[in-house]
Order: C-alpha cells, then structure tokens, then sequence
C-alpha cells in the first residue's frame, strides 16, 4: 500500500511500541521467529502473482464484487469495493470459497457502515475506473497485475499492491494427513464448527479429500488449485518449549515493521522498541501540508506493518512516498481507506467507523491515587486522611490485587478488608470514590463461585482438545473466561450487580488488568494460539479480548446502576474501538525521565486514533522516583487526560506528603491546577464524546500547514487553546517552546506575559510549575475554589478566562450537566454555552435550546487578558437589566479583571467594556 504526499509523515498507531530493559527479549518472538511473517517478508516486490478477472465484475448499486486469482495457484479471491459516506474507500479481501469462514472482526464497528453509489466511469481489458463521488475522486482497477489507485485529479493519493506484494494464503488441507487432519484436528472442535459446515453431513466433512475441497474453488477453465509445497511452520510451529499446532495451516495474508499482537509484560518495557506491547490500534495516519489520511486494516491477529518512506527532506509531493506493508496472520483483508483532506475529517471518519470516546463521570477526570497495594481498611483510611491533612484534592484510592481473597477477584480478603461497606462508606462521605481490580484470569479453584459458575456454564475459552483453557496466573492455575462469547459477556457485566459482588457500593468503580490476555506459562506471556473461542481459534481474535474484558465490565457497572450512571473502567489492553468503554493506561512504565517524556506521545498517539482517556503511572511504577523527577511527572500528568499515580508493591512508599513539605506544596499545587482546569477537561471531553475530536493533540493537528510542528512531541494541545510543554529532563532551567501560528499570540497561564506564534522561544522555569500558554482568542472556563474532591466542587462558581486575540477577539464554550449519568443524553439534560468576545462585548448564547438543566453554579469573576482598561463595566442580564461591575486592570500584564458579575452559569448575559 502505498501513499504519496509531499513531507509525508506516516504515524503508526498500532499498539505501544514499546519493550523492556528488563524484559527477557528471548520471550518474545521476531518476524523471523514468527513463520507467518518471516514467509510473507521473503516475498519480493513484483512477486504477487494476482490477476483481476473482469468478466466477474458485478456491480450493484454501492458495492462492487470482482473476483482476484492467483496465477500461480489458481485459487480465486473475492474482492468487494465501497465507497463510504464521508469520504472513505472499503476495501475487502477474501477466498472466494474457503475451506470454511475466515474470521472478520465482529464488534469493533459500530454499525454497518452507510454506503454511497459507485459507478463505472469507463472499463477495456486492462482495468477500469469508477467514480467516487464527487468531481475528482476516481477508483482505478488495473487488471494485470491487479491493482488499485485512488486518485484525486491528477493526484495519486493511495495505491494498493502497487508493489506487487499482495499475498493471501488460503486454507487447504494438509497433504501428508489429510483424512488424520480433517477428523482430528478439525473434528476436535467438531461440535462448534458444524453451523459452519451446515451444507455437510458429519460423516461428509470426514471424508472429504483436500483435494475435493481444492476443486470446489478454482474454475474449471483455471484448472485445479495447484497445492504449493509447504513451506516451513505452515503446520506447526515452535517456539521455545511451545508448540502452535495450525489446523488451518498458513492462513496469512498480506497487503503491504511494526507489530500489532498484544502482548503481557512483567517488566518496564524499553523505550523505542517496536515490540508489541498491551494494546493495538490497528491505523496508521499520514499528513503533509496538503493532506491527512488514514488507513484503519480491521483484522484482530497478529500483524506486522513495514513502513518505510522516501519522503525525509522532500519538500515537494511530486515523488514523495510512503510504503507500508501489512501482514497479518490470520482473518481476512479489510482496509478502510480514510481520506481526510484534514485531520479534523480523519476524526471525523474513525470515530464513524470505531466510535468515540466514552463521556466519563467527572470525578473520573480528577486525581486518582494509586499503589500495589493500600494495605487494609485502616491503610485506606489513613491514605485518605493524609490528603485532607495535606489539603491535598483527589477523587479516587485504588486498590490492587491484594485486597482479594487470594486472587479471587470479586471477593475481599477479610482480614485486611473485613467491611468494606463501611471503608466505601467512608469516602462517600466525604464525597470520594474507590476502584478495585478485576482481573479475567480465573483461580480455578472448586470453592470459589465465580469459577463454579464460569466452569457449569461452559464460559471458559477450550484448549486445542476441547478442555478448559487453563495457564498459570496471579491466582496460580486459572482459567480465562471466553469474553468474545456475548452470553459470557452477559454474564460477566451482571456479577457487578451490588447483590452479586458482595461489599461493592455504587462509589466503587473498576480496573481491568492482565487482559491482553496474560498467561505467565504462555508462548510470548499469552495464550496459546490454537486455544478455541467457540468455533475461532485464539490467534485470529487475540487482538479483541482485552476490548470484550472492559466492554463487559462497564457494561456490567451501567446494568448496577439500572442504566443510569455512567461507568468508568480502566483497561490495560486495548483495540480499535476501545475508547467506547473507558480509559486506557500505558502500563508499567518506570521512574525514569525518558518514561516520563514517552508518556506524551504514547497518550498522543491514542487520542490520534480515538482513545482520549489516556494517562502513565505517575512517578513511574517500577523504582523509586527522585523528588524532583516525582514533582516533574505530578506537574506533566496535571496536564495530561488520566492523572493517576502509581508503584510496585516493592517500592517504597510515595503519598505526596512523603518528600517533606517543599514536594508537599509544590505536588499540592500541580494537582490543584488540574481541579482548577476540571472544566475545561470536562468540556473537551464532551466534545471527544460527540464528535471524535481528540483531547490530547499533537500540534500539527490544529496547524496542518506548519511544517515545524510536524516532529514535535515534547508539547501538545489541550483541545484547540491550551498549549502544554511539560519539564521532562532533570535540572531543567527551561524548555524550548514552540509557540505556533502565524499572526497569532499565546499568554503564558501563569505570568500572563504575551508571545507571538510561529516562533520557537527558551522559557525559564522553576520547580513551581511547567509552562502552559493559552491561545490568544480563546476562552477557558476554571473553577477556583479547590476542594476536598470535584465532587465538592460541582455547583462552584466559574471564573472565565478571556485570553484576546491581536484583533479582539476570543471564544469558548461552557458544558455542564450532573457530571455522572447518562440525563445529557437520555433526557438532553445539559447546559452547553457558547462564550464570545468582541467589539469589546463578552457574551454567552445559548448553543442547546433544546436542552434543559439548571445549575446553581454562577460567573463568580472572568479575567480578560491582552486589552486595555476600560472607563466602566456593565452587565446586562437576560432580561436586559443593567448593572456595574467591579473591576481593576494591571497596566504591566494587561489583565482587566472583573469581579463577581454574579450571573447564572445557564443564563443568558452580556458584560459591556466601555
Ligand atoms: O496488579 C499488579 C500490577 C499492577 O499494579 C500494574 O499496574 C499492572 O500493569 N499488574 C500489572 C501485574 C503485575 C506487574 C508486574
């Protein structure tokens, strides 16, 4: 696959690239190591041997069908073409006629996609073009060797197999073994796979021939498929003391390095290492001056991507291009070709195809405070009074495996917790929050219920003979409960009703941990391929099982609630789509300052590709921070979307005020910035929610046209009007900043002193805090009056920041609701205002009449940066009554001012400068 832009810059959001120092790289398998992919790289450009037969060609009104063969073999795809509404290509490959289904990806779109018409622009034996709307935009189909152009104008944006190296493997029958194969390996998941061989009786399938079913799909005039020799590990494979047995032999395929397997770790992972980690995203996103794109290949095994680009100081788009070849194991190829022109469509597209990010509770967006393990009951309470001594705000203690009964998750250890009603009740009172660990792997263990249960039900994901699953874990011996099963899903969500998980109350909140799945005896430290999901084999549905683990568990805190709070669930594995269910963290991370300045863009590259909610372990999880390095992480993840810290069990304790009162104070301040800011936070991910937007966003995103900003990943944006440089090197005396925008200006949050855009500056810093700059002609909404916990917070009044453009100009928006159930969606309870300014007139309208809630939260001052003081202050409220208002204005920071206008924050009013 190939895309052509001019200073083209391909960004791979397919999983955490990342590994580990400590990490025993022999665990883990290379693309050599990993048959499938080291067969696919031996294949040379110019070597797919495939032919589209255009006589096939069938054309209904938005879907184009045409079938593909391989010259060498004979077997026939099946090649269907879409064109999608809002600017989007589908493409999908598959066997004409498999052996039986391949896998598609179930679950992860969310709804079919719509469908525009195709038409065939015109078509002679070499190919044909069709149209896809609009003037420009044509599909080319080259016949020999099969190809796809998307071309706009005269323009190439993206080719497909231009190289040659489409490559599909079919599934065929072993030669040596057909009948032994066919009867034992298939028959040993017989029961499930009969709905897949309906068209056969029992007795049928077991005396089929490979070669039977080998006839069955070439065409007559092809002749018969012509079986290649095996090649090695099409059958089985080794790794280590693990075999892969492969009942469906090689079943790769190949559109065009960089993997997408989700793998466990027990060790802090190395930096800038492209081996798979917790999660993937399978989408790559291009962007130059001219244009964004993005490739989503909806395929749930394991893949591996080479990229490779010779775009490095081009300047123009005319030769300008990036290669990039996709390798999967197993599954089917199904390719959405998302074709921006800017990023905010590339968005726009994802988030119609995946979703968008889960609106979370506000107390969600607070501070959480973390550690393997708060002890006991008394630990929690003392943890949680530490904070009221230190005047510290937080919203959240967790509590991690240990507060189970041995790894039993669901359960209390009763020792340590004996009533952990009464702990919930605790922080309820003082209007706080709890989340315990669930984890999916099962203690199997005859005592236990949720076992007995999982094992009467037959939930439990098979191994290759039919058995239960089973692989050692925290618990030791466990079982894995089949999460891509929706009865299991069912299932799981309905344990978290208060009469199931005994000692829950409605302010304990979940973790999902270990769910990529981990299996510490596993090949690669998870599970074995040819484990059973029903009729699918593990190694096609890998990639999906931490997204079913968290889907079920917010399911299942929506279903307590009866459908009225909204949920939040922390996940460690994640998949396209995830941003449906929660937040995603980046694992176990350590306290080293390249593990903090990694944190930005690991948390960038999410939100790129839909999961906002992201966060690291602030402090790092394994070792033992400096103070320095600690007050560091605490002022950057203020500033990033889930602010949570955390440690290892071994490490030592960490509370904020354990570093003498100097890291007290300066840890206090970074965390009541974040309160501050809630908002703000709010209001962005209220956005997030309804139109895919990312959070968290690089600079290139809002600036697509400024070449600087395309490498930079030391800052980022908050929404479009908050630029964030963090402090991520030890003994920093400043940073580097860039500020971008031509024309435009940015003030520093802090100081209020005013910078132009477009100019990269040194700003000095101390150990106070990291420098945040607002956009000149934005309004950011803050609540000043920082309490024990947002929840606190909720009908504070709001101070507005009114930061001015060079034209006097600013605006923002205000989102309020009750901040924890679904009233803003089911029953259009909110408050959404639209804030401007101008003309020396600040004003808020009304951006939802439709909408009904009433706040008691008021304007209680609104601070107006960059103009000039003004003779009077007037209010006008929605009844058109006037009044003054008190003011003062700094000359030397250009700060007006304006204290207690008093209005409602849902009200209509206007403030006149004079
Ligand atoms: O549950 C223990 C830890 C947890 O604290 C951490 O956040 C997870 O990423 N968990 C991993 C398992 C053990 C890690 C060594």
């Amino acid at each position: 696959m190939a895309a052509s832009c001019g200073r083209f810059v391909p960004l791979v959001l397919l999983f955490f690239c990342l590994s580990a120092h400590a990490v025993d790289h022999s665990n883990f398998k290379t693309c050599d190591k990993s048959t499938f992919c080291k067969r696919q790289r031996e294949l040379k450009p110019g070597q797919s041997p495939y032919r589209a037969l255009l006589d096939t060609l069938e054309l209904s009104n938005s879907r184009l069908t045409l079938q593909l063969i391989n010259n060498n073999n004979k077997v026939r795809l099946l090649l269907e073409l879409y064109r999608l509404q809002g600017n989007m290509t589908r493409v999908k490959i598959n066997e004409l006629k498999p052996l039986k289904p391949r896998f598609e990806v179930p679950d992860v779109l969310i709804t079919d996609p719509l469908t525009e018409p195709l038409s065939v622009v015109t078509q002679d034996e070499n190919g044909l073009v069709l149209s896809l709307g609009g003037d420009e935009q044509r599909l080319i189909v080259s016949a020999q060797p099969f190809r796809l152009d998307i071309v706009e104008g005269r323009q190439v944006l993206v080719s497909l197999n231009s190289r040659g190296l489409l490559a599909f493997e079919h599934l065929r029958a072993r030669k040596d073994t057909i009948s032994h194969k066919i009867s034992s390996t298939v028959g040993s998941m017989w029961d499930s796979l009969k709905s897949i061989f309906s068209s056969k009786s029992e007795s049928n399938l077991e005396q089929d021939s490979g070669q039977e079913n080998v006839e069955q799909r070439a065409d007559e005039k092809d002749g018969p498929i012509i079986e290649e020799e095996d090649k090695p590990g099409m059958w089985e494979e080794m790794f280590k003391s693990h075999s892969d047995s492969k009942p469906n032999g090689g079943t790769s395929l190949r559109h065009s390095r960089t993997r997408g397997h989700t793998k466990t770790k027990k060790h802090r992972y190395e930096l800038h290492n492209p081996m798979a980690l917790y999660g993937s995203v399978p989408v790559l996103i291009s962007h130059c001056t001219e244009r964004t794109m993005g490739i989503f290949w909806l395929n749930a095994a394991e893949t591996w991507v080479d990229i490779s680009s010779n775009t490095a100081g081009k300047d123009s788009s005319e030769d300008a291009q990036t290669d990039v070849r996709w390798i999967s194991e197993s599954g089917i190829i199904d390719v959405f070709i998302m074709l921006g022109p800017k990023p905010t469509d590339v968005f726009t597209q994802y988030a119609s195809l995946t979703g968008t990010q889960s609106f979370p509770p506000l107390s969600a967006l607070a501070y959480h405070q973390c550690r393997w393990n708060y002890n006991d009951q008394e630990d929690v309470k003392a943890v949680d009074q530490g904070f009221d001594e230190h005047d510290i705000p937080y919203d959240f203690i967790w509590l991690d495996i240990e507060h189970t009964d041995g790894k039993r998750y669901f359960t209390w250890d009763s020792s340590k917790f004996p009533q952990p009603k009464d702990m919930l009740q605790g922080l309820m009172d003082k209007r706080r929050k709890l989340v315990a660990i669930v984890d999916p792997h099962i203690k199997v263990d005859s005592g236990y219920k949720i076992h007995n249960e999982i094992r009467s039900k037959n939930f439990y994901v098979k191994n290759k003979d039919g058995g239960d699953y089973e692989g050692w874990c925290w618990p030791g011996n466990s079982g894995y409960p089949d999460f891509t099963n929706p009865e299991m899903r069912a299932w799981w969500s309905s344990m978290f009703a208060y009469d199931q998980y005994e000692g829950s109350m409605e302010n304990q909140y979940i973790w999902n941990d270990m769910n990529e799945p981990s299996v510490f005896n596993g090949p690669e430290v998870t599970m074995h391929k040819d484990a059973l999901h029903g009729v699918w084999e593990h190694r096609d549905v890998h990639n999906l099982y931490g997204l079913y683990v968290q889907k079920a568990t917010a399911d299942g805190l929506i279903q307590r609630s009866g459908g009225v709070e909204r949920p939040f669930v922390l996940t460690r594995a994640f998949f396209a789509g995830s941003q449906r269910y929660g937040a995603v963290w980046t694992g176990d991370n350590a306290a080293e300052w390249g593990h903090l300045k990694i944190s930005i863009p690991m948390c960038l590259s999410l939100g790129l590709v839909g999961i906002s909610f992201c966060g690291a372990d602030v402090g790092g999880f394994f070792k033992h921070p400096s103070a320095e390095l600690l007050v560091r992480w605490y002022q950057a993840g203020a500033y990033q979307p889930f602010f949570r810290a955390h440690a290892h069990l071994d490490t030592p304790r960490r509370e904020p005020w354990l570093f003498g009162p100097e890291i007290t104070a300066l840890i206090r301040e970074a965390v009541r910035q974040r309160y501050a800011l809630l908002p703000n936070w709010y209001q962005l991910f209220y956005n997030a929610h309804r139109t895919g937007q990312p959070v968290m966003r690089p600079l290139w995103v809002e600036y697509p046209e400024d070449v600087t900003t395309f490498s930079i990943e030391d800052e980022y944006l908050l929404g479009k009007d908050l630029l964030v440089h963090p402090v991520t090197d030890e003994g920093s005396m400043g940073v580097t900043a860039y500020l971008p925008g031509k024309g435009e200006v940015w003030y520093d949050v802090h100081t209020f002193q005013k910078h132009d855009g477009s100019q990269s500056l040194f700003i000095p810093v101390t150990m106070s805090s990291i420098p945040v700059f607002q956009r000149g002609g934005s309004i950011i909404c803050r609540k000043e009056r920082i309490r024990r916990s947002s929840s606190c917070m909720e009908n504070d009044p709001y101070t507005l920041y009114v930061a001015l453009s060079l034209q006097g100009f600013a605006d923002g928006e205000l989102y309020i609701d009750d901040f924890h159930t679904f009233n803003f969606e089911k029953e259009k309870q909110f408050i959404h205002r639209h804030l401007s300014f101008s003309a020396n007139t600040l004003s808020s309208r009304n951006l939802a009449p439709d909408s009904h809630f009433s706040t008691g939260s008021w304007i209680e001052k609104i601070v107006i940066i960059g103009g000039s003081r003004p003779s009077s202050v007037t209010l006008r409220n929605a009844d058109g009554i006037e009044s003054a208002v008190e003011f003062d204005f700094d000359s030397v920071t250009t700060v007006l001012t304006l204290r207690k206008p008093g209005v409602n924050a849902g009200a209509d009013w206007t403030v006149l400068l004079r």
